[in-house]
């Protein structure tokens, strides 16, 4: 254990010294998911995937969709690493599956917009 300043704090337990250490926790870095807008991928399948994938209902995913159709790129949602490069590659997949060109990438999150 360890007071703010971090010094060790040390306790005598019988003959033995023990010295309680409080382990430093530190957040995951954020990262997000991002998707591009294109001329050819119809607004339907963009819902669809913000529901299937990102868990949004159909209002919260058709105004996702119509702020990526009007400002060129939106967020689906923010994730640690490992997921948000799963949920990217799950949507890449999908949209190639379908013939769509829709792109997904993945972004760090500046910490100031946490
Ligand atoms: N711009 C596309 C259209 O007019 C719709 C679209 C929205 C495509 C969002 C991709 O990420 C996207 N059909």
């Amino acid at each position: 254990m360890s007071n703010e300043k971090n010094i060790p704090i040390w306790q005598h337990d019988g003959d033995t010294v023990v010295e309680q250490v409080r382990p430093k926790l530190k957040r995951p870095p954020l990262y997000k998911v991002v998707l591009l807008n294109d001329d050819y991928t119809p607004m339907e399948f963009v819902v669809e995937l913000l529901e299937l994938f990102f868990g949004k209902t159909r209002e919260a995913a058709t105004r996702i969709m119509l702020n990526i159709h009007t400002e060129g790129k939106g967020v689906c949602g923010v994730y640690t690493l490992d997921v948000a490069e799963t949920k990217a590659g799950i949507v890449n997949q999908f949209s190639r599956d379908h013939q769509h060109p829709l792109l997904c990438e993945i972004e760090p999150c500046n910490d100031e917009e946490e």
